[in-house]
């Protein structure tokens, strides 16, 4: 079953909130400016909002009790001004968070890209991608939405209540307190509501995930459902799932339903008790008509902040849970990285030698890799074969130094490779793998990515080399061709070719392949090979070889059995040896050697099966 990330959203417990913070703070920091002016121009909304209350209450006081025409169009004047100031402030305040939010958003996918490259092999084989993924996307999200509208909700939701509070206290000062003490009630009990809707909102958003999971669990896998009779089975399973959302969906709308009611009870009740004493003191000419309705208008602009200020405050947990996340992502260090001295040199050339390295991958002690010795001259070329899993993959990742040795050293010309720049040696050494890796793009871009500063062609020249030139020519839009996601668009053969002319490009001084075991055709065999060939000559290449014509014609072939080399030599010596090697030969690759002799035998012999 695919994992459900969101699961561990729940999980809420921020280890250190006052580091999350600083580091928040930190994220910020270089925005500073964007954001003071967002929060002037939302406090500045506030102000005038309370300015509207006001001109309300000079209208009903002076211009309708007081019969003063003259004032109403003063008053309608500054209404106007009013609206316009509050248009542009609104503008202002939405530009800015908006801003404000993609830079933020923007920093932390680039902090994160930037780091997530750097990490080494070993983090990626460990940590699960929908788990990186959700760091990159929703995460940021979560964090970007904290460090602005979180914050710009709370700003504005304090300066509506400020401005509110200060209006109320120098119309009528006794009138005002009692609705200030009643802040602080409304606040705990909207937060009370608040916090439980979101945990029932959010197990309900869980339960769905699990459900859909499920569902498409069983409705991908039917047929085998229906094979082995499991209807019945699965429809209680997914009763269980189903009960458990309709319970906490049920829970967030009944809490839902009954917070707003329970405010504004609250607010009723004060409301009623500003009217009660307002009035008497109407009545003795205390305070106008227009005071005491700019008083109501004043509770009704602190209702609205209240909820945002406890929706804010629920949903922050979550948000700094994200974070954290995020910065553990970003804290964690490489496993491999530059030495604190290196040596700098622009070529990869000369002997290679490994000497008593033995390697353990780190979540596994059994040791992979057993106590390896060997030197290979400059530009040999050596073939590695053997059983799977006897490490021939791992050899040649700690060659890349995609790993390093748990122990021994693996010398390049002489000197130890750690004591190299890691960006030397992996650009100087060219691999070619397996199942080779294309990005979306064009043909071009694919196999300028070797050298990004290629000409046209350069690239062109390698892809000769390689001998791709002709089917990429093939194509409607030749080298502009697009390859697709992963270069699904093309076949496994015409992928190897365009990975060789890469390497071709790339010009590397060591040259290492895990060569294909999947079928091409004969005439793509011939070119992979003829490629390689190119590739081979004058550079010092690891060949993880299953085709017998790279095996015969290497230089050296180790026979990798249990993380050692169990034989090695040529061809003709390890024919000799009569071990390993040649009951390797007899069984696996003569096939392949009769085959390629006469590429019609393995035809001729189906015609005979069909006639048969
Ligand atoms: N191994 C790990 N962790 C990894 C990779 C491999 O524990 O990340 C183990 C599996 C295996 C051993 O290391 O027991 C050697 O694996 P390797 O991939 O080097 O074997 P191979 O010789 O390349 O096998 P094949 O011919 O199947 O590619
Ligand atoms: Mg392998």
């Amino acid at each position: 079953m695919s994992q459900t990330y969101d699961e561990e959203e729940l999980s809420d417990n921020v280890s250190n909130t006052k580091a999350v913070f600083s580091r928040l703070y930190g994220v910020l920091k270089p925005h500073w400016k964007t954001m003071l002016a967002a929060m002037v121009s939302i406090a500045l909304v506030a102000i005038t909002d309370s300015f509207y209350t006001l001109i309300q209450r000079t209208i009903i006081d002076e211009a309708i009790l007081g019969n003063n025409r003259a004032i109403l169009s003063q008053m309608y004047i500054y209404y106007g001004i009013i609206i316009i100031a509050q248009a542009i402030f609104v503008f202002g305040f939405v530009y800015l968070v908006g801003l404000q939010g993609e830079r933020i958003r923007y920093d932390l996918r680039k902090m994160m890209f930037y780091h997530l490259q750097k990490l080494s092999l070993s983090y990626y084989s460990k940590t699960p991608l929908g788990w990186i993924m959700s760091r990159v996307t929703s995460d940021s999200e979560k964090m970007g939405d904290l460090l602005t509208w979180g914050i710009i909700d709370v700003t504005s939701a304090a300066m509506n209540i400020i401005t509110a509070a200060i209006f109320m206290l120098l119309i009528e000062w006794r009138l005002a307190l009692i609705v200030i003490a009643s802040l602080p009630i409304m606040l705990y009990i909207a937060i009370k509501f608040r916090k439980r809707i979101y945990h029932h909102y959010r197990l309900s958003r869980k339960a769905n995930s699990l459900m859909t999971a499920n569902m498409n669990e069983n409705i991908t896998g039917v047929r085998i459902v229906k094979a082995l009779r499991r209807e019945e089975k699965n429809l209680d399973n997914f009763k269980v799932l189903s009960t458990n959302m309709f319970k906490s969906s049920y829970r967030a709308a009944y809490l839902s339903a009954l917070f707003m009611p329970t405010i504004q009870t609250i607010s009723a009740f004060t409301l009623g008790f500003v009217l009660w004493s307002g009035g008497n003191m109407v009545n003795t000419s205390f305070i106008s008509i227009g005071s005491l309705q700019a008083f109501i208008s004043f509770i009704m602009m602190i209702l609205w902040p209240i909820q945002d200020i406890a929706r804010v405050y629920a949903e922050m947990q979550n948000a700094l849970a994200s974070s954290e996340r995020i910065f553990s992502l970003l804290d964690t260090q490489p496993a491999i990285s530059d030495r604190e001295a290196t040596i700098s040199i622009d070529s990869m050339r000369g002997e290679v030698v490994f000497n008593h390295v033995s390697f353990h991958y780190e979540d596994d002690d059994a040791q992979v890799i057993k106590d390896l010795s060997f030197k290979i001259p400059q530009g040999q070329n050596i073939a590695l074969v053997g059983s799977t899993g006897g490490g021939k993959t791992t050899i040649v990742n700690l060659l890349c130094r995609f790993y390093e040795p748990t122990s021994g050293e693996i010398l390049i010309g002489g000197i130890n490779y750690l004591d190299y720049r890691l960006e030397d040696i992996q650009s100087r050494i060219g691999v070619v793998l397996q199942t080779p890796h294309l990005f979306s793009g064009t043909v071009m871009e694919n196999i300028r990515y070797g050298k990004l500063e290629a000409t046209d062609e350069q690239v062109q020249e390698a892809a000769k080399l390689a001998g791709a030139h002709e089917f990429i020519m093939s194509f409607q839009k030749g080298y502009n061709q697009n390859v697709g996601e992963g270069g699904n668009l093309l076949s496994v053969g015409q992928k190897q070719l365009i990975s060789i002319a890469r390497a071709l490009l790339a010009d590397p001084d060591i040259f290492i392949m895990d060569e294909a075991t999947s079928s091409v055709d004969t005439l793509t065999e011939a070119l992979i090979q003829k490629g390689m060939h190119r590739l081979m000559t004058g550079r010092t290449s690891f060949i993880i070889a299953h085709r017998l014509s790279t095996i015969k014609g290497a230089d050296q072939i180790f026979v990798i059995d249990d993380g050692r080399i169990t034989e090695a030599g040529n061809h003709d010596a390890l024919m000799k040896l009569k071990g390993h090697y040649y009951r390797l030969y007899t069984q696996q690759f003569r096939h392949d050697l009769e085959s390629e002799m006469d590429p019609f035998a393995s035809l001729e012999l189906n015609k005979a099966d069909g006639a048969a």
